[in-house]
């Protein structure tokens, strides 16, 4: 698979609650309208039905050209129709939710350091995410940071699409595309403004 420049993630956890399934929606079609073609869908506190209930609306109002992808929950992928599931260390192995998901769709993992890396890349997941490559206050616990070297290293030890994430924003995505990253994942740098800074990111990328 290619991968666009920018993979925007909607974290539920940065909206103000009770959270409105409206505000989640009108969020994800600016952000398509700046340009995202790969969103994905992140909720670690909710509730399932909540969850199923956000990404079937995003689905409906999204049309085919933004490919989704859930976070975590392969049942959910399938429930709300996405394109893709992403799995962190602690959750499904890859394996796993290929086969939940089957072959027709996406399947990323998240990797912390070169071991993972490797493992990733024997493994069925058709794209590696690693990070953080700096610090990030958008994930709690996160692992050491990576930097920009990690990148490269990571680069170096597979040939899967690579996206890098964590405190990446429109001042050093350029950075961490040139160091072999295919793309870049965000959840911060897009919040404010998600309309013009998915433009910002994709122009500053090409
Ligand atoms: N995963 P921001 S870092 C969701 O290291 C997530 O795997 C990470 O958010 C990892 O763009 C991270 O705001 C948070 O830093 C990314």
């Amino acid at each position: 698979m290619t991968l666009p420049r920018l993979y925007a993630i909607l974290d539920v956890g940065c909206f103000s609650s009770p959270v409105s399934k409206t505000a989640l929606v009108e969020y994800a079609r600016e952000l398509a309208i700046g340009g995202v073609t790969l969103l994905q869908y992140r909720s670690k506190l909710g509730s399932a039905s909540e969850a199923l209930s956000h990404a079937r609306e995003i689905r409906r109002v999204l049309n085919d050209g933004v490919t989704l992808v859930m976070n975590d929950r392969a049942d959910l992928c399938l429930a709300a129709d996405f394109d893709g599931i992403h799995v962190g260390q602690d959750d499904l192995s890859p394996h796993g939710a290929r086969k939940v998901v089957g072959q027709r769709r996406i399947v990323g993992v998240s990797t912390h350091n070169l071991e993972q890396v490797l493992e990733a890349d024997a493994g069925p997941a058709d794209y590696i995410a690693f990070g953080p490559v700096f610090a990030t206050a958008s994930k709690t616990n996160p692992d050491p940071v990576v930097g920009v070297e990690g990148v490269r290293a990571a680069r170096a030890a597979t040939r899967k699409p690579l996206v890098t994430i964590g405190g990446i924003t429109r001042l050093n995505a350029r950075s961490v595309i040139e160091a072999g990253a295919d793309s870049v994942a965000v959840i911060s740098d897009l919040l404010s403004h998600p309309r013009a800074s998915a433009g910002e990111f994709l122009r500053l990328m090409v």
